[in-house]
């Protein structure tokens, strides 16, 4: 922790001021004084960080190394300001200078390098990482444009390019020192020398990834660790003026352009694969710096190759870093002269895997001419390694062809990304309990059978220090007063404030925090929607990106039908609700894009109803990202978990609704299920089918969503409203949704959970009027949250995956 007062706070920073920009500071604007401000603090950053790689260098601890294609940060000065330890003086000296700290905040760009929770989890990974003193690296690509901006114009999505960099990003720092060579294309020369086979790579086309540092900070630890970007650049020597000469310069503009589109930007699909080839590009050309500069930071040290297993774990987030594994064998074999058992062994047990989906539209399979043509050495390998796997398999399975083409890493065609992580990797993990028996019994059991010790359960989890200590510091200083500070570094003592959830004071005072936070977000929704709304009523909401599981349009056709209830009875008595919405569409994913219209027009329609705009109203809140999570959050009352059961792997909005204290109304899907053992059945509202219902159904069939359609009029009469031009114009406008649900038959059971999700919700009106027992259903859901820390899921990680030293216990 950097101990300093505010004096020497203000002094400083006013002397950052003068020598960034040389002006006074009463001159400057906004944006100048967040920049002086992210400027000092990373100075202050920095020697910390220095001090941490110069223990890492000295003790030569295990690295962890988080491979991922997406690290969806956020902002990053008030979380560094937090950790250490001293986001009050600052707060106090700016006021002093009558600048609101708050304000700056939101000068700061968003870093948008991820599409969701993969991407978020990925984030609060480093955080824990960081806190708890694990030396954890992240590696990942630095994209020119991040996950698009999103603006809603006449009730539609419009994507708009993120350009995040355009003021500068004070937390980076390029290290063209560190520089390393991706070789694309050419050809592989064989050769014999003594007896041993040589690989030659030749032709190639040559990229430049050059590393561009950010540092992530611990929890008042003096611990700061790594994340570091790749970004593409052309190899001068390829580029040199020479060209010209050679009248070849299209050539070598072409080259430039080619090599810079790799980490242009982040593709915004985060469920759909696509066989790409710009993917499979920014996929090696990551994973083959992020190792190659392992490999050589680990020989500068003097240390054998041959115990690299031991002090390097490399995690593979998904399976798009699974290049990692025939990337690794590469260097070994070609480079290190190991042997091939050798080298597999020190492979297998450095890389581990993590799934985060079993939807078989996400699944990773990459045409096997495509990527012979870009990566000619790798796919001589993985096709070694096809071999070998695929002789395994018919030494425990002799004769079951079927069983050997179906595990097979190339089959069809095809590589089998996740084939492929799991043979080459020594620990394979879901993200929840529910996802991970899924695994196991379904979508991967063949593997399940083959390696059952490499399979285990990690359960998600998020850092309460961004989710709860800066985004709710009202929620934090009250339960620091009631029980102490000791939940900060062991969340799982929030158990401790369940106590106290006998005393009204308290409940009083949690409703009043609720009541603070809920104004503040319809400030927000003011200022970015102008749409004034009722801090009196329920804050009800659903936030995530927009997907069929996701099922928001259930929640759509629920408002749907209590607008219908409410226009029917004038005199419905109900709490009057708020339903706010949130969330980016992939650009090419219609029933998504016209998801997003259908809320539109209904809230456009409810809204200005002034039969019922006392009542309830619906927003969409454009843009949603971390930032506005953070805001949103703390304001909720109602969290919607509504996914279809055995789609969502986990989620972990989940855990950062309940541990803001709000109530969960939720399937039984992903972590719901581990959210309702900790809370209990009273404190959760469950609703739908069931795991054993859905798989059923799936398997045997026997849903027909239009019988549902004819026998209940409630239904009936909301989805004759998708498409009898009540809420648009135009009565083709919700097509789509319409045969999705009744001509396709309803692959998310929308219709099926519907009765049941409309009970859910009564639950909820009725149970919100009883203020003492909702604030203590509140209460107990942040007393149970601690679990679903981040710092615990990592914990695990550290002991049960990486083998790490996990010595933060000393503390
Ligand atoms: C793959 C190939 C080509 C292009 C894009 C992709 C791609 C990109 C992102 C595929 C998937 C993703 C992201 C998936 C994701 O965010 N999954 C979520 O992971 C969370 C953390 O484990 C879980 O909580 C969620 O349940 C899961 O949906």
């Amino acid at each position: 922790m950097l101990s300093m007062d505010k004096k020497s706070f203000k002094k400083a920073y006013v002397n950052k001021f003068l020598e960034m920009h040389g002006i006074e500071l009463k001159e400057g604007t906004n944006q100048q004084k967040y920049d002086a401000l992210g400027s000092l603090v990373r100075d202050y950053v920095t020697r910390e960080w220095l001090k941490t790689n110069k223990k890492y260098n000295k003790t030569g601890e295990k690295q962890v190394y988080y491979f991922s294609m997406e690290f969806l940060l956020g902002r990053l000065l008030g979380d560094a300001l937090l950790n250490i330890g001293i986001r009050d003086v600052c707060k106090e000296a700016l006021a002093d200078l009558s600048i609101n700290l708050e304000e700056l905040e939101n000068f700061e760009q968003d870093q948008g390098l991820g599409n969701g929770g993969l991407g978020r989890l990925a984030a609060c990974f480093l955080d824990s990482m960081a806190s708890l003193n694990i030396p954890g690296n992240g590696c990942g690509i630095r994209y020119k444009y991040g996950f698009f901006e999103q603006k809603i114009i006449d009730g539609k999505q419009v994507e708009v390019s993120d350009d995040w960099l355009k003021e500068g990003n004070v937390w980076e720092k390029r290290k063209a020192e560190k520089s390393e060579i991706v070789k694309f294309g050419g050809e592989i020369k064989v050769s014999e020398i003594n007896g041993r086979l040589n690989f030659t790579h030749v032709n190639f086309e040559p990229v430049l990834a050059v590393p561009y540092d950010t540092p992530i900070v611990g929890y008042e630890n003096e611990i700061v660790n790594t994340l570091r970007l790749w970004s593409a650049e052309a190899v001068s020597k390829e580029f040199d003026f020479s060209s010209f000469s050679r009248g070849d310069f299209l050539q070598a503009l072409k080259y430039k352009n080619s090599v810079e589109s790799i980490s242009q930007v982040l593709y915004p699909e985060d469920s759909f694969y696509e066989g790409k080839i710009l993917r499979l590009k920014q996929q090696y050309f990551f994973v083959s710096a992020g190792v190659q500069s392992i490999i050589r930071h680990f020989k500068k040290h003097g240390k054998d190759i041959e115990l690299f297993d031991e002090k390097v774990a490399i995690h593979i987030n998904d399976t798009h870093p699974t290049l990692a594994i025939p990337e690794l064998m590469r260097i070994l074999l070609d480079e290190e002269g190991l042997e091939w058992d050798v080298a597999w062994r020190i492979t297998t047990n450095t890389v581990s895997y993590t799934n985060h989906t079993i939807l078989a539209e996400a699944l990773e399979k990459w045409p096997v001419d495509m990527f012979k043509e870009l990566l000619p050495r790798i796919y001589m390998i993985i096709e070694e390694i096809n071999e070998r796997f695929c002789k395994e398999l018919w030494a425990r399975y002799p004769g079951n062809w079927d069983k050997i083409a179906r595990m097979a890493i190339i089959a069809d065609d095809k590589i089998k990304m996740a084939h492929l992580a799991i043979a080459g990797s020594h620990s394979v993990n879901g993200v929840a309990k529910l996802h991970t028996d899924i695994l196991k019994k379904k979508e991967m059991t063949d593997f399940y059978y083959l390696y059952p010790n490499k399979f285990s359960n990690k359960t998600n989890g998020i850092t309460h220090r961004r989710w709860l200590l800066k985004s709710n510091p009202e929620l934090t200083k009250l339960i620091k007063d009631t029980i102490g500070d000791s939940f900060i570094r062991h969340p799982i003592d929030l158990k401790n404030f369940e106590r106290h959830l006998y005393d009204n004071v308290i409940l009083e005072q949690l409703g009043k925090i609720k009541k603070y936070n809920k104004e503040r977000l319809a400030n927000v929704i003011l200022k970015n929607e102008n749409l004034v709304i009722d801090p009196n009523s329920i804050f009800d909401v659903q936030v995530k990106r927009i997907h069929a599981y996701k099922r928001q349009i259930l929640n759509c056709l629920r408002i749907m039908d209590l607008y219908n209830q409410l226009i029917d009875n004038p005199n419905f008595d109900i709490v009057p609700r708020t339903f706010i919405f949130g969330g980016k569409a992939a650009p090419g994913y219609y029933l998504a894009k016209n998801t997003i219209e259908l809320i539109n027009c209904v809230a456009n329609k409810i809204n200005n109803d002034s039969r019922v705009n006392q009542k309830i109203k619906v927003v969409f809140i454009q843009n949603y990202r971390v930032s506005l999570a953070e805001q949103i959050i703390p304001g909720t009352d109602v969290s919607e978990q509504i996914s279809t059961t055995t789609k969502e792997a986990s989620g972990t909005s989940n855990m950062k609704f309940m541990m803001n204290g709000a109530i969960t109304v939720a399937t039984l899907d992903g972590a719901n299920i581990e959210i309702r053992d900790e809370v209990t059945e009273e404190n959760i509202i469950i609703f739908g089918l069931t795991e054993d219902e859905v798989l059923n159904y799936y398997q045997n069939g026997g849903y027909r969503s239009s019988d549902i359609y004819n026998n209940d009029v409630r239904v009936k009469r909301v989805i004759d409203d998708l498409v009898n031009g009540k809420y648009h114009n135009d009565k083709d406008k919700f097509k789509s949704i319409y045969e999705n649900l009744i001509t396709y038959n309803d692959e998310f059971f929308v219709l099926k959970d519907f009765d049941s999700y409309l009970k859910a919700q009564d639950k909820v009106d009725a149970l919100y009027r009883d203020n003492s027992k909702w604030q203590r259903m509140c209460g107990i859901n942040i007393a149970h949250s601690g679990i679903f820390s981040s710092d615990r899921t990592i914990e695990e990680y550290a002991t049960g995956i990486w083998g790490s030293e996990v010595i933060y216990k000393n503390l």
